[in-house]
């Protein structure tokens, strides 16, 4: 083994191969502190040739490889298992943005490059990169588009999936696919960039992209609405559908329980509101207009909710920092989660005419079954994606967690909806994969992974079970 660490030393440079435990921890710790991964080092390559020859040194020597951005996943997708014969690929070298095309709306960059970095770049070139999740200051665009990442503007602007044009990445033989095409049409063969976007390092290392732009909008205004249901949550997001139409650019659900962990663990962000209301929408507008077109439209959206019945109380916010305070208040439900202690995350996607009926059959049923259970039940309502997350008054140990998820799981497959809406399978949902997907899906899955990694050196035991012992 100190033969293929020599070689990658050769390779890379001494400085970048690091083996000291104490530096490898942080890449094979998963954010949650739910699991530790062990390693046999973490390598830093600078460019796609230098990612191309540790893929191939890998290969040679079958050393599986483990590709890492920020290591803000959250299906354990990117730290390596328990065996330590792997090595963690950390693309966050690789962090420049090569150029932005305002006139073709597009701009290219590297796997490594922070979210936030390249949504700063894109507004510094008079353009908006849309993608905007709570990790986005430690997340890569690399980690974005192997978990085809969603977050809050997924109901405008889609996905990262609907938000690249290419991809340049190394396949498991180290050979570089130059995919960097910045096309909007481009009808040639099957759609490799797709096969690889959501594939989490386990059918190519990808080493740069074409991202898509869109204007800056003129005017973005962010309003806080108190509602009594998750129904009239579902009533307001299509009146706002039908009024504002691609102006929504956020439809965010929040319940009183998970703005209630906000307030307890982060005392200074307070709901704005001087009572409790069972559920707050959190929307955006993005007009391309004016301030002037903006205010009108939602005060007119917030008279016809009211004689709708559908709004208990709206605070506006009027100034970039008022709605910034009520972003945090959204953004910070996961780290509040973290601070209250154990609950079991479900990652959820429904239609949304069938959200209200899940939530209430679920929460009934949790309700039976495990007495005193706190549900905190928040996420992209604008897209179907909830994030239903459950803690059971026991103490969570592996039995009650798979029962409560095998639980949840079952009532979204009534439902007709998924049980990972974005953050991906990874090492945690395999068995959820198996159990909620027909034969002949997992069989398709496994003949690409068969086609383009034979060694199973990508990434192996993530999406599909490992086929070695
Ligand atoms: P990592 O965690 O490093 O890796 C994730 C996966 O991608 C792994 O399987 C890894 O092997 C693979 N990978 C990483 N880089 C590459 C590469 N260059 N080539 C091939 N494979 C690669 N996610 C959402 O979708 N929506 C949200 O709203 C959201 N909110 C979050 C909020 C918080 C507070 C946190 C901590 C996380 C949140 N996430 C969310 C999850 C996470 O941030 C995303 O999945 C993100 O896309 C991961 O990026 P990363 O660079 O950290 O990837
Ligand atoms: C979000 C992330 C975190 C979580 O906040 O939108 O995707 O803990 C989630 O579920
Ligand atoms: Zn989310």
């Amino acid at each position: 083994m100190s033969d293929f660490l020599g070689h990658c030393r050769d390779a890379i440079g001494a400085a970048n191969v690091v083996s000291a435990s104490a530096e490898i921890a942080p890449h094979v710790a998963d954010w949650r502190g739910r699991k530790n991964g062990k390693a046999l080092a973490v390598l830093k390559p600078a460019s796609t040739s230098e990612v191309a020859q540790i893929v191939r040194l890998c290969a040679r020597f079958e050393v599986p490889l483990v590709p890492q951005g920020g290591n803000t996943g959250l299906a354990l997708g990117g730290i390596p298992d328990e065996r330590g014969n792997a090595i963690v690929l950390s693309l966050t070298r690789m962090n420049r943005i090569r150029g932005v095309d305002p006139f073709n709306n597009t701009m290219v960059v590297e796997a490594g490059c922070i979210l936030e970095t390249v949504r700063a770049a894109a507004a510094s070139g008079g353009r908006l990169f849309p993608l905007s999740i709570g990790s986005r200051g430690s997340c890569t665009i690399g980690g974005n588009l192997a978990t085809n990442a969603g977050g809050t503007a997924v109901l405008q602007y889609g996905s990262m999936r609907n938000l690249c044009l290419g991809i340049e990445a190394v396949t498991a033989d180290g050979e570089i696919w130059d995919g960097l095409r910045a096309l909007r049409k481009d009808n040639t063969g099957y759609d490799l960039r797709d096969l690889l976007i959501g594939s989490e390092g386990t059918l190519a290392v990808i080493t740069a992209a074409v991202l898509k732009l869109v204007p800056i909008p003129a005017s973005k205004r962010t309003v806080l609405m108190a509602l009594r249901s998750v129904e009239d949550a579902v009533h307001l997001l299509e009146l706002c559908q039908r009024r504002c139409g691609a102006m929504l650019t956020g439809f965010e659900l929040m319940s009183s329980y998970a703005l209630d962990l906000v307030a307890r663990h982060f005392p200074a962000m307070r709901s704005p509101f001087n009572r409790k209301h069972p559920y707050c929408a959190l929307l955006e507008l993005s007009d391309p207009e004016s301030d002037q077109h903006a205010s009108a439209l939602l005060e007119s959206l917030a008279s016809a909710a009211t004689e709708l019945g559908l709004l208990l109380d709206a605070a506006v916010a009027s100034s970039e920092q008022q709605s910034g305070a009520l972003w945090a208040l959204r953004e910070h439900i996961p780290l509040a989660q973290a601070a209250e202690g154990g609950n079991i995350k479900h990652d959820i996607a429904l239609p949304i005419s069938h959200i209200p009926g899940f939530v209430q059959a679920t929460n009934q049923t949790l309700e039976e079954t495990y007495p005193g259970c706190r549900i905190v039940c928040y996420g992209h309502l604008g897209d179907g994606n909830l994030h239903y997350n459950v803690m059971p008054a026991e103490p969570i140990n592996p039995a009650i967690e798979e029962t409560i998820s095998r639980l949840v799981h079952d009532g979204v497959a009534r439902f007709n909806g998924s049980f990972s809406a974005e953050h991906g399978i990874g090492a945690m949902k395999v068995e959820e994969l198996c159990a909620y997907r027909p034969a002949v899906e997992l069989s398709m899955m496994r003949k690409i992974k068969q086609a383009l990694d034979p060694q199973n050196i990508l990434n192996p035991g993530k999406i599909l079970t490992d086929p070695r012992p």
